[in-house]
């Protein structure tokens, strides 16, 4: 009796479809992600070692990712990366370097191993630093520089499951910013330890 309630509901709500319905209006839509901004490009090169990104004066968005113990690929997000959306991939970077100059910029570094130290620079704008389950034998240094104007915007810099074997060091400038460590190793001291020492190598300005 329920059922057939149902069924009756169900079936009274179907309407006939007219003929040629479907093909009279096929919408379209676009992906916002390409819409919403045309981010600029990023100049990636690997020298000497040492991969570098290269922004603009527009937002850059790009995430660098780990894909094994050497390779590492760089996808820009929004952004393109020597003109180009397709992810490209770099063998055995030593270390890495970032600028990124005015703008509003996102760096994302995810499951990355780097032998050697790790530099980005931000400079002006509201911008987003995040190492998530790095490997980096050298020193690590966050900031941004003055030379694209003083920087007085909010930035978020967050560091997790990273293994660091230098110092950090952070310095995001004028704003209301936030910086976040977790679970990392900084220097053989555990950054999520409740004690001094850990955050020794550590400086926060
Ligand atoms: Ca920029």
């Amino acid at each position: 009796m329920f059922l057939t309630s149902l069924q009756k509901l169900f079936s009274s709500r179907k309407k006939p479809r007219s003929k040629g319905y479907s093909t009279r209006f096929t919408p379209r839509f676009e992906s916002l992600e390409n819409r919403a901004v045309l981010a600029g490009n990023i100049t990636a090169t690997l020298a000497g070692g040492v991969l570098t990104l290269t922004g603009d004066v527009n937002s850059n968005q790009v995430q660098v990712t780990g894909l094994n113990a050497t390779t590492v690929q760089v996808q820009g997000l929004g952004t393109t990366v020597n003109g180009s959306f397709a992810p490209q991939n770099f063998v055995a970077p030593a270390g890495l370097t970032a600028n990124f100059q005015a703008g509003n910029d996102t760096l994302v570094v995810v499951n990355a191993v780097f032998t050697g130290a790790v530099n980005i620079d931000t400079a002006a704008g509201i911008d987003v630093v995040s190492l998530v389950n790095d490997r980096i034998g050298g020193a690590v240094s966050i900031n941004n520089s003055a030379a694209f104007g003083a920087d007085v915007s909010p930035d978020t810099v967050a560091i997790s499951n990273t293994t660091v074997g230098g110092a950090v060091g952070i310095s995001t400038g004028g704003g209301n910013d936030v910086v976040t460590l977790a679970a990392d190793q900084i220097a053989g001291a555990s950054a999520s330890a409740p004690a001094t020492l850990a955050l020794a190598p550590m400086s926060i300005r």
